[in-house]
């Protein structure tokens, strides 16, 4: 089906007779007949008439061709689970790595109904937005997983950055923020066994096409939306590809030359650096400035006594 709405893309406004889809899908033009019924289901918007179908508008879906053309990476996104309606993309990862599933296969969905953030905290995913996860089979020791979640943190704000020029930067230590608003968040989550990590998989939640209107109010002050802020829409699939790149890109960095470089990287795009923030962990509150970030990708904090404090994980607070 994907395919056969790639050729429609390709020749958008134009009619294409079923017996070229056919010969080019090499299916049947009954085959053709159904997909296209299909996709006209799901609010694909295709003219059928005798000389052929026509594609009256660009569908906002995920399509597996259309995020493969894209694709530069080696093993990122090479396998792609699509779906339209899921409890939650990394559910399913989880479920896929536990059998077996190879590194770099991607599960993503128009929508989620139970998708997760950190410590059991809803993550609002409705359609229009981009919600996958990634898996990965580093050979690390748990302990050193939040320093791939940093590095997409920074991997995201880039992209952001180069593809619409968005004013993108990191909230320590897993939120993409426009200017003090939230439009990505990362989950990590990894099994081990013993002190040996047997996979990870980072969940990725962006505010694409969707809006932040219908979300409760004290989500939506701090929310926002690529749509929103660009004033259109953004081709997911392009968005999806070009963040794989990226993150693979990283990655690689990250396996061969430990973290040095990306901490670079991660410094200039972050905005907690240099600002009064307060933290908060399970076991305390504290206030002070953000001075730095270290090389396991924890914030050292000055509070207001001069003492130098860091923290590992936490919720951090932007102050001003
Ligand atoms: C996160 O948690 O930011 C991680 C979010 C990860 C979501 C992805 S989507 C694909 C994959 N599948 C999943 O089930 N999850 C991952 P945290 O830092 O705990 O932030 C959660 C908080 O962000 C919530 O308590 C809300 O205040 C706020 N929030 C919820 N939905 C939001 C949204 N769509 N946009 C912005 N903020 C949101």
């Amino acid at each position: 089906m994907s395919e056969l709405l790639s050729l429609l893309i390709e020749r958008m406004g134009s009619f294409v007779s079923g017996e070229e889809l056919a010969s080019k899908l090499g299916v049947s033009r009954t085959a053709v007949w159904k997909q296209v019924h299909a996709l006209k289901a799901r609010g694909v918007e295709i003219e059928v008439r005798r000389q052929g179908y026509r594609l009256l508008s660009r569908p906002d879906l995920l399509l597996e061709s259309e995020i493969k053309k894209r694709l530069k990476t080696r093993s990122f996104g090479r396998r792609l689970y699509l779906h339209q309606r899921v409890a939650s993309t990394s559910d399913l990862a989880k479920e896929l790595a536990r059998s077996g599933e190879e590194e770099g296969s991607v599960v993503a969905a128009e929508e989620q109904t139970r998708g997760r953030g950190r410590v059991g905290r809803a993550w609002l995913s409705p359609r229009g937005g981009l919600w996958f996860s990634l898996i990965l089979r580093p050979s690390i020791a748990p302990h050193e997983a939040p320093r791939i979640t940093l590095a997409f943190g920074a991997a995201v704000a880039k992209t952001l950055r180069r593809l619409y020029h968005l004013d993108a930067s990191i909230k320590w230590p897993n939120d993409v923020l426009i200017g003090e608003r939230k439009v990505c968040g990362i989950l990590t989550e990894v099994e081990a066994e013993l002190d040996v990590l047997t996979f990870l998989v980072a969940g990725v939640g962006i505010n694409a096409n969707n809006s932040t209107r219908s979300f409760p109010e004290e989500i939506r002050k701090g929310a926002t939306s690529l749509r929103e802020e660009l004033g259109r829409s953004v081709d997911r699939n392009e968005l999806l590809a070009e963040l794989l790149n990226e993150f693979e890109r990283s990655y690689e960095v990250f396996l061969k030359s430990g973290k040095g470089s990306l901490l670079m990287d991660w410094q200039d795009l972050c905005s907690t650096l240099g600002r009064k923030v307060r933290i908060l962990t399970p076991r305390e509150t504290l206030e002070g400035e953000a001075v730095a970030i270290d090389r396991e990708g924890a914030l050292l904090v000055k509070t207001s006594t001069g003492e130098r404090r860091r923290v590992l994980y936490g919720e951090c607070i932007h102050l001003r």
